[in-house]
């Protein structure tokens, strides 16, 4: 049996006013509490370093430069790469990137247990908007700030599995699934920031959207045999309310474990790598079952085209 114990490091509410210090001193508490059950990954939030700034609008795009790291690790986060070293154990985390050459990503490490980073994903499926929008209830700026992902789904073979990593909205595409179903992956790492309340549909309140991450994550799993880690930073952030209900599940898309709080907190599941086989091997046997005569829409097109009307 391949067994990974991966540890859903939920994260409470991060504060605009609170440091990266601060933050860092939280996920290391989580790190050592993940040591402490006997985990061999911890999976931290999307943008886990800061507050979800993007519903902050900045008219001067610069001026939201405070919330990137142009290193990685940097000055701030040596001291959890350090501490991962230490313990031997690996660590996935979501940040926002800047780059030498003045890029901005939605970005996810993967590092492994040696404290080098193994892995990249800069997200794909950015949600919201560039421009302030005055008819929303709150702003989600991501447009705004990152440019889409330019690496593509990689997966890595690492951990003694073939990981792969996806941001928050992504985890709503079966796109993002099954370009890493199709390289064979394992399990997925997800971190999320979801706000309770969609800004655009104010009557879609937390259950609603509780149900969508289930929903959602539970079907990538099951469409293509892989264990999925969907990770919240949760709760009320200077007065805007996140979703929790982070979701180790398993490859037929059930529940192992799943987050009761809106705080920090650990959740820690064996899972072994070996249970993807069955799905992939029979009915989700991908080079058997499909059939990419008939899916060439799916690269060639973006928005949905009807026929026309009679
Ligand atoms: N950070 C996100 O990508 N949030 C989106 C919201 C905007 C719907 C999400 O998919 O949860």
């Amino acid at each position: 049996m391949r067994m990974l114990t991966v540890a859903a490091a939920q994260m409470g509410p991060i504060q605009k006013a609170d440091s990266r210090a601060a933050v860092i001193a939280r996920m290391i508490a989580l790190l050592d509490e993940a040591k402490g059950k006997g985990a061999d990954l911890v999976v931290y939030p999307e943008l886990a370093l800061t507050t979800f700034f993007p519903r902050w609008y900045h008219e001067d795009r610069g001026e939201a430069d405070i919330w990137f790291e142009d290193a990685m690790p940097g000055p701030a986060t040596q001291v959890l790469f350090d501490r991962a070293r230490e313990h031997g154990i690996a660590m996935s985390f979501g940040y926002a990137e800047k780059t030498s050459d003045g890029h901005h990503f939605n970005t996810s490490v993967l590092v492994d247990k040696t404290g080098v980073i193994v892995g990249k994903y800069r997200k794909i499926h950015l949600p919201g908007h560039a421009e302030y929008d005055p008819e929303r209830t709150h702003q989600h700026l991501e447009k705004r700030y990152f440019e889409p992902g330019d690496l593509g789904f990689p997966v890595w073979r690492t951990l003694g599995g073939v990981l792969g990593m996806a941001i928050c909205n992504d985890r709503r595409w079966p796109e993002t699934y099954r370009v890493m179903g199709l390289q064979g992956v394992e399990m997925v790492l997800i971190g999320y920031n979801t706000p309770s309340v969609n800004s655009q549909r104010g009557a879609e309140g937390p259950e609603k959207r509780l149900f969508h991450n289930r929903l959602s994550v539970q079907a990538g799993a099951y469409q293509n045999a892989t264990w999925v880690v969907a990770v919240a930073k949760a709760g009320d952030e200077d007065g805007h309310h996140m979703i929790g209900g982070s979701l180790i599940v398993d490859p037929n898309g059930e529940i192992v474990a799943e987050a009761k709080t809106e705080g920090d907190e650990l959740l820690v599941h064996a899972c072994n790598l070996d249970e993807t086989a069955f799905g992939k091997s029979t009915i989700f046997d991908f080079a058997r079952h499909r059939r990419i005569e008939h899916y060439g829409i799916i690269t060639s097109q973006t928005g949905a085209v009807p026929p026309p009307e009679a």
